[in-house]
């Protein structure tokens, strides 16, 4: 395959259902609007942006919890439609850039990812490990379940089969499978109780915080590499949840915890990663400019725009 397209396509997200906060779906227009892709064109990408996606709302009236899942019928739809755009560019050998939006997205960019790579592996730089299954989730927010629809721990059969006569939500997501030892974390520090347990049963690569101070950022990513792609000959895509960065780094996001990536941290994972000359797919998710004030909000953005920057290039001599 072609590791490193030469075209970069932008996938505007404005998506919020996956989570109850508003704003995150002003996301990817602030990044839009900072400048993004002209910042990429000067590094000599030719980047496609066609407009955000206009997603069409399915109003909460029509949209019920199934179980603990809220808005279930709108993220699956929104997912489904993400997962044909994105799994579109990497076809014709572009690498799609989404820009979220909550990171219940991430189901549609990776289902869209291995539509064209069966054997990439997926590094997820994030707080939290998004991994909750339809049972073990307290919020029944699903940017906080998405892992556990790729890697079919949940799907729609655990979701009943009862929908009015339509198809049960993510049905469309049946005969999607990351396998488990396709899937590194880089960046946790908030993993709910039945996550862990979910980690540990599936032997799940997941380096914290607490491996960050030990060994290093330089050598959690060769850690990580290690585990799911050993020989480094598998496509990658990245999944980047802002929220990953340490709060005082990037701000405006809903669900900030202390103690994150630096501002070097979270850029040397973008780096080494395009270095590999492997990276595929990049999902840069959860900014929210609603949430804190103006400074805080331009930061966010510009930390944004920087990250996907050193992800294509800009910072290796
Ligand atoms: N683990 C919590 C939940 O499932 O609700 C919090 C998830 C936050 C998810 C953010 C996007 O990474
Ligand atoms: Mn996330
Ligand atoms: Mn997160
Ligand atoms: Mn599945």
């Amino acid at each position: 395959f072609i590791a490193e397209p030469k075209t970069v396509s932008i996938v505007g997200c404005p998506f919020s259902g996956g989570q109850h906060r508003v704003g995150v779906d002003k996301g990817p227009i602030h990044m839009v609007n900072a400048g993004l892709v002209e910042q990429l064109r000067g590094l000599g990408w030719i980047v496609e942006f066609d407009g955000h996606h206009q997603f069409e709302d399915i109003s909460a009236e029509f949209d019920p919890p199934i179980g603990k899942l809220k808005n279930p019928r709108f993220v699956s739809k929104v997912t489904q439609a993400v997962a044909q755009v994105v799994g579109d560019h990497a076809t014709r050998g572009s690498l799609p850039l989404t820009l979220g939006g909550d990171h219940s997205l991430a189901m549609g960019t990776i289902a869209g990812t291995l539509s064209r790579y069966s054997d990439a592996c997926v590094i997820w730089v994030d707080a939290h490990a998004d991994i909750n299954t339809h049972e073990t989730t307290d919020s029944g927010n699903i940017h906080g379940m998405p892992l556990a629809f790729l890697t079919s721990l949940s799907g729609s059969k655990s979701l009943g089969n009862n929908n009015g006569g339509q198809p049960v939500p993510f049905s469309w997501l049946d005969s999607v499978h990351l396998h488990p030892s396709r899937l590194a974390y880089i960046g946790l520090r908030d993993v709910d109780q039945g996550e862990k347990t979910i980690l540990r049963e599936h032997n799940i690569a997941a380096f914290s915080m607490h491996e960050i101070d030990r060994y290093g950022i330089g050598s959690v990513v060769e850690m990580a590499l290690d585990r799911v792609n050993p020989d480094r000959s598998k496509p990658i895509h990245l999944s980047f949840d802002v929220d990953a960065l340490d709060p005082s780094v990037a701000p405006s996001t809903g669900t900030p915890v202390r103690g994150g990536l630096t501002f070097r941290e979270g850029h040397y994972i973008c780096e080494r990663l395009y270095e590999t000359g492997l990276l595929v797919a990049i999902d840069l998710m959860e900014v929210n400019p609603s949430l804190r004030d103006a400074a805080d909000v331009q930061q966010t953005v510009a930390v944004g725009c920087s990250l996907v920057r050193a992800a294509l290039g800009e910072t290796l001599l």
